[in-house]
């Protein structure tokens, strides 16, 4: 049975039940079909009249203009339909590494996975960090074998990778029928019936399993059934005595093990073709726990009406839009709920259903329901809104640190502020997005994921915000410390008639040893008889200072220094805080020059995972950036190197590991310690900082 919402019915629509509701996020890795399952899934249901595609940019949920201008899904959509009286939420998520925020943050408002594989490609990087993600957060998973119509497609192949990288409880629930150009439809082993092939239209009923399927579908069957009954003692006694068990007895005890994780059932289809879905429809159904059996670990404290903000949509002509999920009680356009972090009450107006861009306002929505709502206020994802003020802790979304940075400037004088406007609001949009001054180089940093994302953020800041900017590879934040003791003395004295500048101090320096890996400065007023008065001492330590914002060798400051203040001479008439100010930062120049000072870099903590045949390639190129190896760990196909790298060396890291790994290399870095950059390395840069000083000067 369908439900659909008629709508000449004006009574008020009663929110669904929660043991009513699906709520499924799409996710895997990128361009593995997710977009165009959704597409049929609604197709299919008869949410739409016609299957949507990526290559016309007619999907319902890749509906963002950026989105259809590179082909791919940039940000989460929520979507639903309903199938066999039940409403199933799918949250359809980004599969490029860029854009995780919203697949995260997505991962967290639902009950199960479904985890789209491309038939051809098999387990790759993305869909072994989202299978993690689900694991820890204890997601049901169903996977979806997709592509099975292209070249080189092969399901057993893909079924054996799921079991050896992901989980062995994976199990085959659906079977293709032939395969690539051959493919002529896929048997649900679950019902014991086939589907064929509807070539992109709505998929007839139920067909009896072909012949020559035969011996495959009994070996799979039995696969299925052993795996089922091995989860349900009751159900093993059954089937050990011979009795032929029923679907809905296996799908119950299916449904049981997928909810408590003891079992991953395999399906499989063509998205683009609508081949499957009908079998997929009635496993998400049938095989995946709603929000009444599993619920949600978002705390909400004691309140009667609680929901959970996971996204938030900037659109055009709507302005914001917040989708939610509801934690508890029931709400509808008339409830006002408090943010106990921002104290600020917001009534709701219009509970909305989104269906990708488009949506409808709904009467109320339930526990465990997913919707939206547009123009509240200080609302910003993450926040969980109640009807009373308790104090409840946030869930916390474990987002990815940003790996890489880019210098972003207005191409236009006088942009600078609405550049700065622009890219703060992309930022509470997707929180992996992180615009900072570096406080030495002075640049704006534009730091994210990937590059894509930032290109992103780019073309979003132009057509959002009109702002034309460019990006470039950031300066490299230097340092310079020095490596022994020195010491010089400086005299500063002017005579011009009437008063004159006199200030004389001897300093020394010292290394100073980093404190918990930070290098720092120490003054020490070692003056003895006072032959510089107590007013003057602190502005011989302020001269120093400022000479170490801006070190001789590179321009860079000057860290892990001690400076004693040791000598000196003044005059009762001339001498002059400023007198002495300047003598401490001449005398630092001097003495720097002979206290070996060396230029430092920053040095990065690097984790690369790559399939295993390109190790060597990447390890290579690792080793042309003076990367250091610390250890590889092969697991599953695919290895993960760590090593430490000059910063300097991956700026541009990630163009070089998709063309050494045919994109299919991942990547993450943390900053880890300053070091001293080799000689023949230092010496380019020290002649570097010279041309462009005195090109500066010139
Ligand atoms: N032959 C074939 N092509 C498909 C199938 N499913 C998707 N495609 C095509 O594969 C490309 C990527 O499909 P999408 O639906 O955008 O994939 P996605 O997983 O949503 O991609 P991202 O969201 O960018 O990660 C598009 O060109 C689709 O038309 C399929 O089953 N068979
Ligand atoms: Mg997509």
């Amino acid at each position: 049975m369908r439900l659909e919402a008629t709508e000449e019915d004006t009574s008020p629509m009663p929110a669904t039940e929660p043991t009513k509701i699906r709520n499924i996020a799409v996710a895997g890795h990128r361009g593995v079909g997710k977009t165009s399952l959704v597409e049929a899934l609604l197709f299919e249901s008869g949410k739409t009249n016609r299957l949507g595609s990526l290559e016309q940019g007619t999907t319902v949920s890749d509906w963002d203009e950026h989105e259809h201008r590179r082909a791919m899904s940039l940000s989460g959509s929520l979507c639903h339909l309903e199938w066999k009286d039940r409403k199933i939420n799918l949250v359809d998520t980004p599969g490029d590494a860029g854009f995780q925020a919203d697949t995260f943050a997505g991962l967290r408002v639902v009950e199960g996975v479904l985890v789209v594989l491309s038939a051809v490609m098999g387990v790759e990087v993305n869909t072994s960090r989202i299978w993690k993600r689900a694991d820890q957060q204890e997601l049901s998973r169903v996977l979806f074998v997709n592509m099975l119509d292209r070249e080189r497609a092969d399901f057993f192949r893909v079924l054996e990778a799921a079991r050896q990288q992901l989980s062995d409880r994976c199990v085959a629930i659906q079977l293709p029928i032939g395969s690539e150009h051959e493919l002529t439809g896929i048997v649900d082993l679950l019902h014991m019936c086939a589907y064929m092939d509807p070539s992109g239209g709505r998929e007839g009923g139920p067909q009896p399993i072909p012949d020559s399927m035969g011996d495959l579908v009994q070996e799979y069957r039995e696969k299925l059934l052993d795996a089922v009954v091995e989860t349900d003692e009751a159900l093993m006694e059954r089937y050990l005595e011979g009795e032929e068990l029923d679907a809905g007895a296996v799908a119950d005890a299916l449904k049981q093990a997928v909810t408590r994780d003891e079992l991953y059932p395999v399906a499989c289809g063509v998205a683009t073709k609508n081949l499957g879905t009908t079998a997929l429809l009635d496993l998400l159904v049938e095989g995946v726990p709603s929000p009444a059996k599993k619920g949600t670990t978002i705390e909400f404290g004691d309140a009667k009406q609680a929901v959970f903000i996971f996204k938030t949509i900037a659109d055009p002509f709507t302005g914001r839009i917040s989708c939610f999920r509801v934690l508890a009680g029931l709400v509808s356009g008339d409830t006002t709920l408090v943010d106990p972090r921002t104290h600020a009450k917001e009534r709701l107006g219009q509970v909305l259903a989104l269906q990708g861009k488009d949506s409808e306002t709904v009467d109320a929505l339930g526990i465990g329901d997913l919707g939206a709502v547009a123009k509240l206020k200080d609302v910003v994802t993450g926040d969980v809104l109640v009807d009373h003020e308790v104090a409840v802790e946030p869930p916390h979304i474990d987002f990815p640190e940003p790996v890489m940075s880019f210098a972003v400037t207005p191409k236009a004088k006088g942009d600078e502020e609405k550049m700065a406007t622009g890219l703060r609001r992309l930022s509470e949009e997707d929180p992996t997005l992180v615009l900072r001054r570096d406080p030495q180089t002075g640049e704006q940093l534009l730091s994210g994921l990937s590059q894509m994302q930032v290109e992103v953020a780019v073309d979003r800041l132009n057509t959002r915000f009109h702002v034309d900017v460019e990006l470039h590879p950031p300066r490299v934040p230097y340092k310079e410390t020095i490596r022994k003791e020195a010491r010089a003395r400086h005299r500063y004295k002017k005579q011009t008639g009437g008063r004159g500048q006199f200030g004389d101090c001897a300093i020394v320096l010292e290394p100073l040893p980093a404190e918990d890996g930070e290098l720092g400065y120490e003054f020490v007023d070692k003056i003895v008889g006072g032959v510089i008065s107590q007013s003057y001492r602190p502005a011989v330590d302020k001269g120093v200072r400022e000479a170490m914002e801006h070190g001789e060798l590179a321009g860079a400051p000057v860290q892990g220094v001690r400076v004693l203040l040791v000598d000196g001479m003044e005059h009762n008439v001339d001498s002059s805080e400023m007198a002495f100010k300047i003598a401490g930062s001449m005398a630092f120049k001097e003495a720097y020059q002979n206290a070996d000072p060396v230029l430092l870099e920053p040095i990065m903590q690097l984790e690369v995972t790559v399939p295993d045949d390109t190790v060597g390639a990447v390890n290579g190129d690792l080793n042309s950036r003076r990367g250091r190896l610390q250890g590889m760990e092969p697991a599953g196909g695919m290895t993960t190197i760590q090593a430490e790298v000059p910063m300097a060396e991956i700026l541009t890291y990630s163009q070089a590991l998709t063309s050494v790994t045919g994109g299919r290399g991942d990547y993450s870095m943390h900053f880890l310690r300053y070091e001293e950059v080799p000689t023949h390395v230092a010496q380019k840069i020290i002649e570097q900082t010279k041309k462009e000083r005195e090109t500066a000067n010139a």
